[in-house]
């Protein structure tokens, strides 16, 4: 397969693009961040900005799923308990207004197993794909993501989700120094402030790409559909 159309360069570095080696891996599309009601929503966020990805994840979803690449998906939330909640969080979520562990509209807020911690049925997981429940921003923090991706011999992350400026850009960072070759999908994810969006999709190219890669979806599908 060739290279995406990327900045700052034509990705992945090495041209290696294959199904088996390489996963889209789609963070945090859970009714909490972008359904109404939700954490983000009850933070007075405009939800139109969280909610644009989905579209372009969707048509992303049709071709890698089609091709056999390795789907992912990730679910921020805490235990029902509250035991993996550091304290300093839940009170800066209270002092906002959207108490993590509170009840909300769509159940206690960011909790495993309430209805606002569930993927928005929009970009609902398939039987088979690896869901990851994750208690912090970064997809590698208390979880067996790494272990998953080793196992499976992925090289390359393509990235997709909400936020662009929290839990997919620590993931990112994270991704790349572990090695992995990573390409964010600039229309596929989005932010609660459209202007950290932006910022956050410069700082990945910045220093030769020192995050790995952005590209528009279109330009992967393009790539893949050669
Ligand atoms: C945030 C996330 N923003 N998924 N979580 O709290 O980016």
């Amino acid at each position: 397969m060739p290279y995406v159309n990327a900045e700052p360069y034509p990705w992945p570095w090495n041209g290696d693009l294959r199904p088996e080696n390489t996963a889209f891996l789609v963070i945090d599309m859970q009714i909490d961040f972008c359904g109404p009601g939700g954490y983000v929503d009850q933070m007075g966020y405009d939800l139109s900005l969280t909610r644009a990805p989905i579209e372009p994840i969707q048509k992303v979803f049709e071709i890698t799923r089609a091709l056999g690449f390795h789907v992912m998906h990730t679910r921020e939330g805490h235990r029902p308990d509250l035991s993996d909640l550091p304290e300093n969080k839940r009170w800066r979520s209270r002092r906002i207004g959207a108490g993590i562990g509170d009840d909300g509209p769509c159940g206690r807020i960011l909790t495993r197993g309430e209805a606002g911690w569930n993927i928005i049925d929009e970009l609902a997981p398939l039987p088979g794909e690896a869901i990851i429940d994750k208690p912090g921003k970064g997809s590698f923090y208390g979880t067996d993501l790494d272990m998953l991706l080793r196992r499976k011999g992925i090289q390359n992350i393509i990235l997709a989700g909400i936020t662009t400026d929290v839990c997919v850009h620590t993931t990112m960072r994270e991704a790349n120094d572990r090695g992995y070759e990573c390409l964010l999908l600039s229309d596929c994810t989005a932010a609660t402030d459209h202007g950290n969006h932006l910022a956050a999709l410069k700082m990945v190219k910045m220093q030769g790409g020192v995050f790995g890669a952005v590209a528009e979806s279109a330009e992967l599908i393009k790539t893949l559909s050669a």
